[in-house]
């Protein structure tokens, strides 16, 4: 017998008065993962049916447009100057270089446009660069991403008027966690920056890596805090670890796909709105695992053959598991 009881109630967030948005406690996400797996799939598909078409799939592409030589220590990662991991570092390409990356992404379908830079944020002198790629890229029709870590004042301002649409800037993972994963900037630097991100009219990007060695209470804690940002992302990206020998987490263990499909459901039953993004790590994912992370309620996927220092996907294979699913872009 099926019980509708355990599907309705009572995991829901604690409502405020009605001029804030819900907000949930980490226990109240606790309490979705610890569902039973079909009844969590289940909540994920009524929260996505409610706001989307649930065989649409957004499509970004991801460029670096300045590699490696980063002064962070973020323990994931390829382009930290602080690990030996063998990256050839690049320096900022010209505005012909991504313009050239953003046709191409263009012609195979992709809606948006993602360009990183492997920087603590971006300096003065950076930024008329930025812009003209911005610039150049929204010309194509396409949505615009930059991804240029922490920001000072004034420089989100500046990148809405070259005709930005998104920044994202992840939380990566729970708060208290954070500062075993990085230590040369903190937490608050990040929702200070997102804070910028909202007040210049910039849509969010913001979401986290899963896989690094932290606990169940540690990845409800991170959907807790992007659920309660007010408002939540319009963009969601959920990482799973790509594991890059040199760093600190080059042997963390995998994480077992259903607790990544569980983590993908909580932003989607606590995010219902908001795209979810099914991002790095679907190289190392078969298409199987894929199929259960959009059953979940992901809605999105990078695409595009890399990353931004790794693979991805091969785009005719992506384009294969679409049609076996009846998924369709948009
Ligand atoms: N430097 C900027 C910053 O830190 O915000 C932008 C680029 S940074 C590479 C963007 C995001 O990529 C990180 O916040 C992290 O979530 C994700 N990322 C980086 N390396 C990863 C890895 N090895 N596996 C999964 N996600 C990764
Ligand atoms: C995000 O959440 N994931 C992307 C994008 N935002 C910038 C980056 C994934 C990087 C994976 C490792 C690499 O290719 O270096
Ligand atoms: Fe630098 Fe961003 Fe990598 Fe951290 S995640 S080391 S800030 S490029």
């Amino acid at each position: 017998m099926n019980n509708p009881a355990i599907l309705s109630q009572p995991l829901s967030p604690v409502q405020q008065p009605i001029f804030r948005a819900p907000t949930w406690t980490v226990d109240a996400v606790l309490e979705l993962f610890e569902l039973p797996f079909a009844d969590l799939i289940f909540r994920a598909q009524q929260a996505l049916r409610e706001h989307f078409d649930p065989n649409a799939i957004q499509r970004s592409t991801l460029l670096s447009v300045k590699t490696g030589n980063c002064s962070e220590d973020c323990g994931y990662c390829s382009q930290s100057k602080r690990y030996q991991t063998g990256l050839e570092a690049q320096r900022l390409l010209s505005t012909e270089e991504v313009l050239a990356a953003a046709k191409a992404a263009k012609a195979q379908g992709a809606g948006r446009f993602c360009m990183g830079a492997a920087w603590r944020g971006p300096k003065e002198k950076d930024l008329p660069a930025v812009m003209e790629m911005v610039q150049a890229v929204k010309a194509l029709g396409l949505e615009t991403c930059v991804t240029l870590g922490i920001l000072k004042e004034g420089q989100a301002e500046q990148l809405k008027e070259a005709g930005l649409d998104y920044y994202n800037h992840n939380l990566d993972t729970a708060p208290e966690f954070y500062g075993d994963v990085v230590t040369t900037h903190t937490y608050q630097d990040r929702l200070d920056t997102l804070q910028q991100v909202r007040e210049a009219g910039l849509k969010i990007c913001s979401g986290g890596i899963v896989g690094m060695g932290e606990t169940r209470q540690h990845r409800a804690g991170l959907i807790a805090k992007l659920a309660n940002l007010d408002p939540p992302p319009e963009s969601v990206p959920i990482n799973n670890l790509v594991p890059i020998p040199g760093t600190p987490l080059a042997n963390s263990d995998p994480i077992d796909i259903f607790e990544f499909a569980r983590t993908i459901a909580a932003a989607r039953i606590t995010m219902p709105s908001s795209y979810v993004r099914l991002s790095a790590g679907r190289e190392q994912m078969s298409e199987a695992d894929q199929a259960l992370c959009f059953l979940a309620g992901a809605n999105s996927i990078f695409y595009g053959d890399h990353l931004l220092t790794t693979r991805n996907p091969q785009t005719p294979r992506d384009n294969g598991l679409f049609e076996k699913l009846g998924l369709h872009g948009v």
